[in-house]
């Protein structure tokens, strides 16, 4: 048994070609002319073919690398040498090229005075005989196209495939409409080059002898010799997805863009015939998954899917369905997670004194009729440390780059509410008392738990403090609400034992998350201003100074 390599024959292109699949794996027994890999450029897609029998003994090709010809793809161990399995020699570039793009017409001669032509794009050699629907007519009359710029998508009962422009141009008639059937050599459109002189004379024709001159004799031999040998491949582009449960129909240019987000073709549903994936659907996928539509199930930019689970299978179930505020919490939440690179740090603060301090004013407090919780004094602290903490209160510029200082304090504070997550705005906190932040807590909770915030009332925050105090645990990571650039998380002060150098003293510590925008905060600038924060609540006469 010998062990031989099958490399990428001459694909047609200068330019290398990507590895979208792989088509066998080790152990394989794999049959002469049984595809191996998808590659895809810019316009094509294409299986490679074996042009040996045997077993895969080592896959060299991988998912994502460029290949060009000469590059192994597999190492297979054959049954005899590799002139008694190999096929004929491998397919010359010419002949794939020309089943990638339509037929040329006579080149240019050179010249210095352009003078415009009309030329005939035909459909281009698709490796088989059988007549294919016009699925798609992908240019308008008047429209200029780049040579290689997608005219018409053709499919087939196995595959669909672009065509592209043979040649840049103006579309001056379009020949064909969606479900015409279409054969090698139909004329598809006039197109409008411009030419030097010379070449023009040879082409100005009548269109149909520009047709007829478009598959020169030789190409067609070695067309002929193609077909032969492999089936049609170039342009293919019916794929299975990963799991290979069903066969995704998208061309070239489609799969292009859902690499670029990262996406799996088989999560998309597809809208053009035949469930065939038009670039809109991807770009409807994506702006779903951004907005957090269908985001419990299907992945988006690059996010693995979750996959379905029937829960009903294992016992019973009901289902709700989401609120408007919550569905947009989840959004909200989703888009912040997303885009805001988090950094989460976590200290305690000590606040025995602050809270002696506030249980001596508890009989004040029922006079005023006002709860005093800590909430009020981390409110107030926190204004002082965003006061000294510029980047704090900043938020990046929607093209990302400056950043937009805000020169007030307003803080947001969420509140759980029946209905949702709802975050009240209380502006200019540094300019306010304790007492009359204490007083504004109760109400906007309250307005909020009413539903009676308005939107303005939940405008205009440069910080957000999330208190889970009151119900309890010992920390959490809170979201950054953006495009606020930090968040404090409070949870539950409970008391402690503290060293004092001598002995453990019982003290009452506030344990705090502060989350930021790494690409706003560094670690220096986060940990002054918690440093700051937590100071500032350890000893509350600071916050007068
Ligand atoms: N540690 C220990 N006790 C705390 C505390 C803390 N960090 N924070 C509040 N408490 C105590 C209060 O002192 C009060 O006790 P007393 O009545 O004995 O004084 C009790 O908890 C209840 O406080 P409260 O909830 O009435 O008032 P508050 O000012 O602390 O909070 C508000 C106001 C609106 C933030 C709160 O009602 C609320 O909705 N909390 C939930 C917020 C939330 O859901 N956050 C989640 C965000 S998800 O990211």
């Amino acid at each position: 048994m010998a062990k031989e390599q099958v490399v990428v024959p001459d694909i047609g292109g200068a330019e290398g070609a990507e590895v979208i699949e792989l088509l066998v794996a080790v152990g394989d027994t794999v049959e002469v002319e049984q595809s191996l890999i998808v590659l895809e450029s810019d316009k094509a897609s294409m299986e490679i073919p074996s042009n040996l029998a045997g077993i895969v003994v080592e896959v060299l090709a991988e998912v994502g690398k460029e290949l060009a010809e000469g590059d192994p793809i597999v190492l297979l161990e054959v049954a005899g040498s590799a002139s008694a399995t190999a096929v004929e020699e491998p397919v010359p570039a010419a002949e794939i090229e020309k089943q990638a793009v339509a037929p040329e017409v006579s080149e240019p001669a050179p010249s210095s005075e352009p003078v415009s032509s009309e030329q005939i794009a035909t459909v281009p050699d698709i490796g088989t005989d059988e007549s294919v629907d016009v699925i798609e007519v992908s240019v308008a009359l008047g429209d200029t196209v780049a040579k290689g710029d997608s005219l018409v998508v053709l499919e087939s009962d196995k595959a669909s495939m672009e065509v592209p422009a043979p040649f840049a141009g103006q579309i001056l008639k379009i020949l064909v409409k969606e479900n015409d059937s279409v054969k090698f050599g139909h004329e598809l459109m006039v197109i409008k080059t411009e030419s030097s002189a010379a070449a023009s004379a040879e082409v100005i024709a009548e269109p149909e002898v520009a047709a007829q001159s478009a598959a020169p004799a030789p190409v067609e031999a070695a067309q002929a010799k193609l077909e032969r040998r492999t089936p049609p491949r170039v342009g293919a582009i019916t794929q299975s997805d990963t799991n290979g449960e069903r066969s995704v129909y998208a061309g070239p240019a489609v799969r292009k863009l859902a690499r670029e987000f990262g996406l799996n073709l088989a999560n998309i549903s597809g809208t053009g015939p035949r469930d065939r994936l038009l670039k809109e659907d991807v770009q409807n996928h994506v702006k779903d998954s951004m907005s957090g539509a269908g985001q419990a199930v299907s992945g988006g930019a690059g996010i693995p899917a979750i996959p379905v689970v029937d829960f009903a299978s294992f016992g019973p179930i009901e289902e709700e369905p989401l609120s408007k505020m919550a569905k947009l919490t989840a959004a909200n939440m989703q888009r912040s997670w997303l885009n805001v690179p988090h950094v989460t740090q976590f200290d305690n603060a000590d606040v025995t004194d602050l809270e002696a301090f506030r249980a001596g004013m508890k009989t004040e407090g029922e006079k005023r009729g006002v709860k005093l919780t800590p909430l009020p004094f981390i409110l107030k602290a926190c204004a002082v440390a965003l006061r000294d903490h510029p980047k704090f209160r900043s938020s990046l510029s929607p093209d990302s780059q400056s950043l937009v200082y805000k020169h007030y304090i307003h803080i947001g504070m969420a509140v759980d509410t029946p209905a949702g997550l709802l975050v009240p705005v209380i502006r200019d906190v540094d300019k306010k008392t304790i007492w009359e932040l204490a007083e504004e807590v109760v109400e906007v909770a309250g307005k909020a738990r009413d539903r009676k915030l308005k939107p303005t009332e939940m405008q205009g925050g440069c910080f957000t403090i999330s208190s889970l105090g009151n119900i309890g645990g010992t920390g959490f990571t809170p979201i950054v609400n953006a495009p606020e650039v930090g968040i404090l998380g409070v949870s539950k002060a409970a008391i402690q034992p503290v060293w004092d150098g001598e002995e453990f003293q019982p003290r009452k510590l506030l344990p705090l998350g502060l989350s930021y925008d790494h690409r706003v905060i560094n670690g220096a600038d986060a940990g002054l201003f918690f440093t700051q924060l937590v100071a500032l609540l350890g000893d509350i006469r600071r916050l007068s100074l």
